[in-house]
């Protein structure tokens, strides 16, 4: 078999020139109209599933065809073919029944891939093929719902789909590929789960380290107008959320023509320090389903994305076919390649938009609300299995400001586990939510894990520290940065929790040296936390924690200037707690000293601070006096003074205006917003004034969809969004249906026919192609 390609090989071919990738198989595939007897071959004629149509199973059953087609490519100039494994994965073979072949189909298609390479190389020894183990993004998601009723049920679970990768990658690479290539990645929950498996895979096999360790590609499809993924995020988003992994190159395949691509390639060659790659379909399907760019007008606009700088390897997903790819070859071929830009220096997490951390920037609020030890109306919710409210409570934060929301579900009495993954399920579902990135708070490492196994962004662990020793630490710091998630690092030791300067910067000091240094952990992803004590206690050793804190922040951002610092503001005052006049007054005028020192971010109830300027000066004085440790009878002096101060009010009600409008406009507002809080009470309202249910249907709720439909079609609402409407409908839908079914047994009872009896809808899709998942959801 031949040497696989280093990847030190693969960067030098993409400094020299622009590489081009093949077209698509299965397009290829479809014109030889082969029938059930040529996919069952010998191997499988007596399978009890169909097969027809299990393309991946044709390099067992007709290897010939896909070789055929891998020659086509080569022959038009393709110098990396992709294997015949886009659905060569237990998740979508199961479809046919054919989970206890996925291995074997996947070393066949290398081995076919393979000889294909080897040949043209040998008729052509100047240009050496390129094989890519093509791993496509299965036909389940794990950030949606696959249930309109239940938001945060999956069709599939990360660890189902990285040992679903594992077998797929692991037998790619026996079968002797090049390159491993995640692609046409319409869920980045799943492209995670295959980055994770693989990077798992390179740390286990001997034929993986050092040199050994394969080019490792990754490509995004945005599906539709609104420029995002069908999980909601945008290319940004993508990005932030994929960079952790060893990666070679990164693109966008797929879902759009090169015309309609051309935003999202511009914004990955803006962002990624690495090469960058496009291999898009050829145009959009006219109405037989087939693509009708042509190999000209195709190549043409990749030269024009060529000469942007934007590319360094660039080919065709479906619809391409060797003329196209001769076309793009001969007309891309001699621009120079893309020189990809240094590695952004900043701090950066995401949700499904990206979140930058510019030193420049205002203090990241992270939101501390949606913590079951930090508010008792939280753990209430929860306990009484009220996610709905609980999600409220999280929407809160975000209102209130909130950059991140941090996420702690530490109760004995609960499953944590369960609970973690549950909310973070629905955060997942809620797209002005989920927006954020999220940072998972436990001191159980398993209720971390499971949280990282739900967030398709990149989000923040609280915490890990060097409470159990170094072993521990690196373990946990290694297994985080394979779910590509930043740490906060708690100033926390064998010997306990630091208090003072001395013993805060002797902790950092040997965490990030273990980090940076043996897990080769990138400073801009670590957060040290120099742990916020409670001041005025009447405990005189306590009189220095908040300067303790602030001057352990200046003296870390002064060492390691591109980690960030962080802390649970609200631990300052607790005791006060009662008093929330004080308490508010206490972290104001913490957080204006400690940013001043260098804080970068803190954890505080977003939308409940109060400004410094605004703190009435006596009380001011009084607190800056316990916090920066002015006078020895501070404490006492405070506790008497915060007797005098009263209670504030509460905070003004949030903006429901909109339920002053009429009928209609509430129930447009609530469909687009998909808000189904009032949906029902204003559907009950509709029925006083519409003399058919079905009317109300056919009038307001459907005029809303129509909103929806249109907003969608224009880009402006993406698909969580739509489904989040679509829920509120089927709620409008589901509370008028006993009065629709009363009407109709009233028809029937006057011997009349219900204008629907009898009605069927047929909706088909593409097995396996994105559009069908999105029917399926
Ligand atoms: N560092 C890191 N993580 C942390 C902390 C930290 N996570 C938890 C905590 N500390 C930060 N979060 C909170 C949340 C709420 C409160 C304090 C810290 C709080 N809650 C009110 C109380 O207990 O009085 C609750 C009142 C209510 O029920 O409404 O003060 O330091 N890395």
């Amino acid at each position: 078999m031949t040497r696989r390609l280093t990847i030190a090989e693969f960067n030098a071919l993409l400094a020299e020139r622009i590489l081009f990738f093949d077209g698509a198989m299965g397009t290829m595939l479809q014109g030889y109209a082969l029938d059930e007897a040529d996919f069952r071959g010998e191997a499988f004629k007596d399978h009890p599933a169909t097969l027809k149509g299990a393309n991946d199973l044709l390099s067992i059953t007709r290897p010939d065809v896909v070789r055929e087609v891998h020659d086509a490519f080569l022959d038009a100039g393709a110098d990396i073919i992709e294997t015949n494994t886009f659905n060569a994965n237990a998740v979508a073979m199961a479809d046919y029944q054919l989970v206890g072949a996925v291995r074997e189909i996947n070393l066949a298609a290398a081995r076919v891939a393979r000889e294909a390479a080897d040949a043209a190389t040998a008729r052509d020894p100047s240009r050496r093929r390129l094989v890519a183990g093509a791993l496509g993004p299965t036909t389940k998601t794990a950030s949606l719902s696959p249930d309109v009723n239940d938001a945060a049920a999956r069709s599939v679970t990360f660890d189902e789909l990285v040992a679903t990768y594992s077998e797929q990658a692991a037998a790619l690479l026996d079968g002797g590929v090049d390159i491993l290539l995640v692609e046409t990645s319409y869920d980045t929950l799943n492209m995670k789960a295959a980055l994770f498996a693989v990077m798992t895979l390179f740390d286990e096999r001997p034929d993986c380290q050092g040199n050994g360790r394969p080019p490792l590609l990754a490509s995004v499809t945005i599906t539709d107008a609104s420029g995002r993924t069908l999980s909601g995020q945008t290319v940004d988003a993508f990005w932030v959320s994929v960079k952790h992994a060893p990666l070679s190159a990164v693109g966008v395949n797929c879902a759009l023509g090169a015309d309609d691509m051309r935003p999202h390639v511009e914004a990955l060659a803006k962002n990624a320090h690495i090469p960058v790659f496009c291999y898009p379909n050829a145009g959009l399907p006219n109405e037989f389903g087939q693509y009708d760019d042509t190999p000209e007008h195709m190549a043409g606009l990749l030269r024009e994305f060529a000469d942007a700088g934007w590319l360094n390897l660039v080919g065709g997903c479906c619809g391409t076919r060797p003329e196209h790819v001769r076309a793009i070859a001969a007309t891309v071929a001699g621009c120079a390649p893309r020189t990809p830009p240094q590695p952004n220096p900043y701090s950066q997490l995401s949700g499904l938009e990206p979140f930058t951390i510019r030193p420049d920037g205002n203090l990241v609020m992270i939101g501390e609300r949606t913590n079951i030890t930090g508010s008792a109306r939280f753990r209430k919710l929860i306990e009484a299995d009220d996610y709905e409210k609980a999600l409220e409570v999280a929407r809160t934060q975000v209102e209130g400001g909130a950059n991140i929301l941090d996420v702690n579900m530490d109760e004995g009495l609960i499953d944590s586990e369960a609970a973690m993954t549950r909310l973070l399920n629905l955060i997942g579902s809620e797209p002005d939510i989920a927006r954020l990135p999220i940072m998972i708070d436990s001191s159980k490492f398993s209720v971390i894990e499971a949280g990282l196994k739900c967030l398709q962004g990149k989000g923040v662990v609280n915490s890990i520290s060097l409470k159990e020793g170094e072993e521990t630490f690196k373990r946990q710091a290694r297994l985080i940065r394979r779910y590509g998630a930043s740490v906060v690092v708690m100033a926390f030791d064998e010997t306990g929790q630091a208090d003072t300067l001395e013993r805060k910067l002797e902790i950092v000091e040997r965490a990030h040296g273990i980090l940076t240094r043996e897990v080769g952990f990138p400073e801009e992803d670590i957060v040290f936390d120099p742990n916020i004590l409670t001041v005025a206690t009447g405990i005189e050793e306590h009189n220095q924690y908040a300067v303790a804190f602030i001057e352990a922040t200046r003296e870390i951002k002064r060492r390691f200037p591109r980690c960030k610092v962080s802390g649970g503001v609200s631990n300052i005052s607790f005791s006060f707690r009662g008093n929330n006049r004080v308490r508010e007054a206490f972290h104001s005028a913490f957080l204006y000293h400690a940013i001043q020192a260098g804080l970068d971010m803190a954890i505080v109830n977003a939308g409940q601070l109060e400004v410094y300027e605004e703190i009435p000066k006596a009380l001011l004085e009084h607190v800056e006096d316990v916090l920066l440790d002015r006078r020895p009878d501070a404490t006492e002096r405070m506790v008497d003074f915060a007797e005098t101060v009263g209670k504030k009010k509460k905070g003004a009600k949030k903006d429901d205006a909109w339920r002053s409008g009429t009928l209609e406009q509430r129930l447009s507002h609530a469909l687009v917003k998909g808000i189904d809080k009032f949906i029902e009470q204003d559907t009950a309202e509709a029925l006083e004034k519409y003399d058919r249910p079905l009317h109300i249907i056919e009038g307001p709720l459907m005029a809303g969809m129509n909103v929806v439909g249109d907003l969608f079609g224009a880009g402006k609402m993406f698909l969580p969004q739509v489904v989040k409407s679509a829920r509120a409908m089927k709620k409008a839908v589901a509370f008028l249906m006993p009065h629709m079914e009363r009407e109709k047994a009233e028809m029937l009872a006057r011997g009349e026919v219900p204008e629907t009896a009898g009605a069927k809808i047929v909706m088909a899709t593409v097995k396996g192609d994105v559009h069908d998942i999105g029917k399926n959801i």
